[in-house]
């Protein structure tokens, strides 16, 4: 199943034989008052050098979040994505809880863009599903509904069931859908990446749908954090995973070996040529 993404003039494929999909994750204020800061001053240069820095590592779409308490994000949002369709060519991933928000960013961008997300609640399929639809968007959708995240791997994939149900309804192909199965933090819950790890081989059996994952919850609260997310993505990429929304400054270069080594990388001409371009820093030699 090919889920494809468009800029003004590129096109990006998720699918389970092409390599894996990096979507970053740094334009989200959420804990980073530096970048909190720059958006309430209405200052998009700050959101502009993180944007470049992904882009340079890596990154095949940005994530954009813009959601700081306060400010209005009907305005902001659009703003952001101007700002970047003006200066990078590479899809984008509107990340926002406000339909209102999502609608004026949908106007002002520039090919297809992957909207996160929608969840099973009966509100944010009604609010969301249309303007994915009106706007021949893709889509993310949450495993949590009304009655919040599901503990179990069976009912997380009956809600990633009842989401692909409701988006065919309206006329949205299982391709224009990308199932996140939810990671919360192993730090709170030993068996936390478990039941997601289950859920992604569920969704991919039952349904063969593309597979999100954000690969940076997995370990908060944990000491080596790098190493746990490390580990989770490995194993998530196995499960059935096809992109993430992570930090591609961090797992770039891991998640081309992870290609690699699930043969999608012939001649590992892409981990080589992501080394090249990506050398890691000789730490400095004493003198
Ligand atoms: N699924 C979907 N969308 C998502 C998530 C998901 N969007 C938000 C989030 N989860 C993914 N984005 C982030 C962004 C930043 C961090 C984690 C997830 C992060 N920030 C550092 C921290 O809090 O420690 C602070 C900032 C920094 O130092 O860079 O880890 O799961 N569909």
């Amino acid at each position: 199943m090919q889920t494809i993404l468009r800029s003004k003039t590129k096109e990006v494929k998720i699918d389970a034989h092409s390599a894996f999909v990096i979507i970053g994750e740094k334009i989200n204020p959420t804990g980073r008052k530096k970048l909190a800061a720059a958006l309430q001053e209405g200052n998009l240069e700050y959101v502009k050098e993180i944007a470049a820095n992904q882009v340079a590592a890596g990154a095949d779409l940005l994530d954009v979040n813009v959601g700081v308490p306060g400010l209005d994000d009907v305005a902001m949002l659009p703003r952001v994505v101007q700002m970047l369709s003006e200066n990078f060519d590479l899809p984008l991933c509107l990340d926002t809880p406000n339909p209102q928000a999502l609608e004026a960013a949908m106007r002002v961008a520039p090919g297809k863009v992957l909207v996160n997300s929608v969840n099973g609640e009966e509100k944010s399929l009604a609010a969301v599903l249309p303007i994915v639809k009106a706007y021949d968007a893709a889509v993310i959708g949450l495993t949590m509904d009304d009655n919040g995240i599901p503990n179990d791997p069976e009912t997380r994939t009956a809600i990633a069931g009842k989401i692909l149900e409701r988006a065919a309804k309206l006329g949205i192909p299982p391709e224009n859908v990308v199932i996140d199965p939810l990671v919360l933090t192993v730090g709170a819950d030993s068996k936390a990446a478990w039941v997601t790890l289950q859920t992604i081989e569920l969704v991919r059996r039952e349904f063969g749908v593309n597979i999100n994952i954000g690969a940076s919850n997995v370990s908060f609260g944990l000491p080596e954090r790098d190493v746990v997310n490390q580990a989770f993505l490995a194993l998530a990429i196995q499960a059935g995973a096809t992109c993430a929304i992570t930090d591609p400054m961090k797992y770039g270069l891991f998640i081309k070996a992870t290609d690699l080594l699930l043969g999608r990388d012939n001649y590992a001409a892409k981990y080589i040529k992501y080394f090249k371009a990506h050398p890691k820093e000789e730490p400095a030699k004493p003198a």
